[in-house]
């Protein structure tokens, strides 16, 4: 895959530039603390060696001298904290966007696969019962509600939106996995019972990778889906295509059958 390099994936949302000036700042700092520590150790060995007709020496520096590199490094990542770290959060984690003006997607993990559900032109998803969930139809779609009519569930098969900013509904059906996107630098468990709001806005077209990166069974290693990105009009054609394959035989939720 292009996506990978020997450095960093590359960046394809919005949040992947500040999540990768986070890794840089911290590897600069811990590398210039690796040289600075390494030279002041080289010139203790030297400085201080075993030479006949000297003996131990014992400087006592005052201690804010002596504190002054740790005070340093904790100040630089008290700032990295406040400055960096918990705006960042926020911005992904906390301050859920609003439902309307994204483009809504919900995923169900699953023990091996992720199940995906669009909630097709009405831009509404039906509504699901936990009684009709079966292997068919992964997010019980009530086939007496309208709303649910034109939903199109995939398995394994995500597509988003480019420049447009997307609203996952992020489920479980069975144990705690985690829905990972390297190249947009999102990450988020899904857990079981709860449905998590994950949020970004894919800003390069491409072909990308979910892994489950949340040890989950036997298949985990297999737990793997497809993700597009491409311009809203391809997504539409896209959705109408897996729709119509599989409205023709029933007005029921179309469901792909993996
Ligand atoms: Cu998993």
């Amino acid at each position: 895959m292009g996506n990978y390099s020997w450095l960093l994936p590359v960046q394809a949302s919005d949040f992947a530039p500040a999540i990768d000036k986070g890794l840089w700042i911290i590897h600069a700092a811990m590398g210039l603390i690796f040289v600075l520590w390494g030279i002041f150790f080289i010139y203790l060995l030297v400085r201080y060696r075993a030479r006949d007709g000297h003996k131990a020496e014992r400087d006592h520096l005052p201690l804010a001298v002596s504190l002054a590199p740790d005070l340093a490094v904790l100040l630089f990542e008290i700032l990295l904290v406040v400055i960096y770290a918990v705006p960042s959060w926020r911005k992904m984690k906390v301050d859920v966007p609003p439902a309307e003006g994204s483009y809504q997607v919900e995923v169900a993990a699953e023990q091996f696969n992720w199940n995906v559900r669009y909630p097709g032109p009405d831009g509404k998803f039906g509504a699901g019962k936990a009684a009709l969930v079966d292997f068919t139809n992964p997010f019980g779609i009530d086939p007496s509600d309208a709303a649910g009519i034109d939903d199109v569930v995939t398995v394994n098969e995500l597509r988003f939106p480019l420049d447009e900013r997307v609203l996952v509904r992020l489920t479980s059906k069975d144990v705690i996995h985690s829905f990972f996107i390297p190249e947009f630098r999102v990450k988020q468990d899904a857990v079981p019972g709860l449905a998590i709001p994950v949020w970004f806005t894919p800003t390069r077209a491409g072909d990308y990778e979910i892994t489950c990166a949340q040890l989950c069974g036997v298949g985990h290693a297999i737990m793997r889906a497809d993700v597009k990105v491409e311009p809203r009009a391809a997504l539409d054609a896209w959705l109408l295509s897996k729709k119509t394959a599989t409205l023709a035989a029933a007005p029921k939720p179309a469901v792909e059958q993996w």
